[in-house]
């Protein structure tokens, strides 16, 4: 049976409107459902701003030019009173890890293997916030990822978990593997209270990290980032960082996967988050052929899609040059006169790296003891983890 907010009697006290506002989340696929106090003040703001003089933000120039409505939910929006969090469990049914050790192969983060959440969030968020102003009256806006609105402090002041030292929500439910989705509204509901941190004296996530790009517990450096580099960065990935990329492809799942609250995590509920067998690990080869044409349809509906054919191929070049794999030579060599600038000085790079294979592997965990300790200085082997 579908649960409905509309069903609540006129005089429900607030305990059962959010009952039922958390229902109806559950009903339309979300695993996680809490409230938060939208006009409270909170630290985040400093933080961001921190983070911003720092340059930690890297080429996401959007993010400074967002600051000022970032820095706060009611900076963004003035009305809002209380925000709705909500999480989509995504865990998948394998260790992502060992996704590095294939190195013909290219490895795809866990996120963007399936079906791409944006698309999957926003309909069933527009959904229950209709409910909700229905309900409650007030205005409501939605917002899934794209809006200058800090998801991860407002999902931990609702509840949903606490901002880990590599800076990603974990649930005590869900580990790491939990999207975000918000709604505003200028109605009032009754706060929910706040995780606490549950990381203790682990630093897994900070350890693992094949670029070192946390320079502090609970700071990242983006720009140090294989997950910002691989989908944000426009251009040429500086060479300090190509060794560590591995076969990473696509995003970077090494501080989420290592994290031990996984060991509560449960596949995703959502079948359209489950990965697509052709994302798994395809094959290098047939990624670097690919033209725009081909990499729009293989990547129909997937986040992917986003970072277009040039930017892809590029990071799949890189992978060919860690593969260590002679077979993969002529992939390399058929993209050296490439129309994209990066792709071709990416096929370069790769051929020069496996004309010399003293060089050795880089970038991958648990790859046997073959990764070198990096010529630039970035740890390529993880202390104990994976
Ligand atoms: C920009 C961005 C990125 C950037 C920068 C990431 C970052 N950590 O800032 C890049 C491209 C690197 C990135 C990567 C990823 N992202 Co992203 N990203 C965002 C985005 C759009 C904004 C994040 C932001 O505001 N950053 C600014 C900084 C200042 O904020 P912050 O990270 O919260 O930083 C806090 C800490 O530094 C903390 N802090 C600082 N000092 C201290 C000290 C103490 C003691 C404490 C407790 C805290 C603390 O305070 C800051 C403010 O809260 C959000 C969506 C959104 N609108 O919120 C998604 C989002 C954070 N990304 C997400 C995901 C899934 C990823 C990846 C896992 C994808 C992947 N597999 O490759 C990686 C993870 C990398 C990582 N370790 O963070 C999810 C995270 C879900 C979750 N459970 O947390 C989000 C929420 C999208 C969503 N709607 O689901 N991302
Ligand atoms: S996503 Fe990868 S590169 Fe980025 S901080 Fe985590 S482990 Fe480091
Ligand atoms: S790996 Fe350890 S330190 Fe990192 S978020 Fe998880 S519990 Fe916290």
């Amino acid at each position: 049976m579908t649960t409905s907010i509309s069903d609540t009697p006129a005089r429900a006290s607030p305990a059962v409107i959010k009952a039922m506002i958390r229902a109806t989340a559950h009903d339309q696929g979300f695993d996680a459902c809490g409230f938060a106090d939208a006009a409270e003040p909170w630290a985040a703001s400093e933080r961001l701003a921190t983070f911003l003089e720092l340059g930690r933000h890297a080429g996401m120039a959007w993010m400074a030019d967002t600051a000022g409505r970032r820095a706060h939910p009611r900076a963004m929006w003035s009305a809002a009173r209380s925000a709705i969090v909500v999480g989509l469990n995504y865990g998948p049914d394998s260790d992502p890890l060992q996704a590095l050790r294939r190195r013909s192969r290219g490895a795809i983060s866990v996120y963007a293997q399936g079906r791409d959440y944006h698309d999957l969030i926003k309909g069933r968020l527009k959904t229950l916030a209709g409910q909700i102003q229905r309900r409650l009256g007030g205005e409501v806006k939605v917002f899934v990822d794209t809006a200058p609105l800090m998801e991860k402090p407002l999902a931990a002041l609702a509840g949903l978990g606490w901002q880990g030292k590599h800076t990603n929500l974990v649930s005590r439910r869900f580990g790491s593997w939990l999207f975000l989705g918000v709604i505003l509204t200028s109605a009032a509901i009754e706060p929910d209270v706040a995780s606490g941190d549950h990381c203790g004296a682990c630093r897994a996530c900070l350890d693992i990290c094949p670029t070192q790009a946390f320079p502090a517990p609970y700071q990242l450096d983006a720009g140090a980032c294989l997950s910002y580099l691989t989908i944000e960065h426009h251009g040429a990935i500086p060479e300090r960082f190509r060794v560590a990329l591995g076969n990473r492809i696509y995003g970077c799942d090494d501080c989420l996967a290592v994290c031990p609250w996984n060991k509560f995590a449960s596949l995703a509920r959502e079948a359209g988050l489950h990965a697509r067998e052709a994302l798994r690990s395809p094959a290098l080869a047939d990624l670097a052929a690919l033209d725009d044409a081909a990499f729009r349809a293989l990547f129909t509906a997937s986040p992917v899609k986003r970072i277009g054919r040039d930017r892809f191929v590029r990071n799949v070049l890189y992978a060919i040059g860690n593969s260590g794999d002679s077979g993969l030579r002529p992939s390399a060599a058929a993209r050296v006169s490439d129309p994209d600038v990066a792709v071709r000085e990416a096929a370069s790079w790769a051929l020069d790296r496996l004309d010399r294979p003293g060089q050795g592997l880089g970038g991958s965990h648990g790859s046997g003891g073959d990764a070198e300790a990096g010529s630039e200085g970035l740890k390529t082997e993880p202390g104990g983890a994976a």
